[in-house]
């Protein structure tokens, strides 16, 4: 099935981050690619992925970097195709340089910008689902589904001293 979602990360150390991303997005049988895109080690295949990315059918991209986290920001510099930033924590500033690098866009050119780590992965994941899903009916299913059995198994375990 041709992939909706394109997750890319700017290093394969980045992927401890980003699995919870494709592992959300599995999850809602959401047709997703995977790929390492580096916008400082391999600047061309950024500018080839961000360029074909429409016609090949993504409709969002998941962007997820570290550091001098510049990858979400090129992305969306060269596609109208949303871009969703995920911060991964670094070792040295613990992700806030990531953080900052992602979220500080200059007017003109947008990046969703999700929270630092495992959260933003998983919510970068969610947020794709909820803009597939403007289209595709069977994700918005999927992700209303998702969030019912979140809701249900918080319910359940409502006593934090357990059962
Ligand atoms: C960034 O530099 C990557 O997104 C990664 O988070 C960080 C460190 O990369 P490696 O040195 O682990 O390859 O480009």
């Amino acid at each position: 099935m041709t992939a909706l979602v394109g997750i890319i990360m700017g290093s394969t150390s980045d992927w401890e981050t980003m699995r919870f991303a494709a592992e959300t997005l599995q999850e809602l049988g959401i047709p997703h690619e995977v790929e390492v895109v580096s916008a400082h080690r391999t600047p061309d295949k950024l500018f080839h992925y961000a360029e074909t990315a429409e016609t090949k059918g993504l409709e969002v991209i998941i962007a997820g970097a570290g550091g001098a986290a510049h990858l979400p920001g090129m992305t969306a510099a060269k596609t109208a195709v949303p871009v969703l930033g995920v911060p991964v924590q670094s070792k040295t500033l613990n992700g806030l340089d990531s953080l900052l690098s992602i979220v500080q866009m200059p007017a003109g050119i947008p990046v969703g910008t999700l929270a630092i780590g495992k959260a933003g992965a998983i919510n970068a994941a969610l947020l794709a689902a909820s803009i597939v899903g403007n289209k595709h009916n069977t994700y918005r299913s999927a992700l209303n589904g998702y969030r019912q059995k979140q809701t249900e198994s918080v319910l359940a375990g409502s006593d934090p001293r357990g059962t």
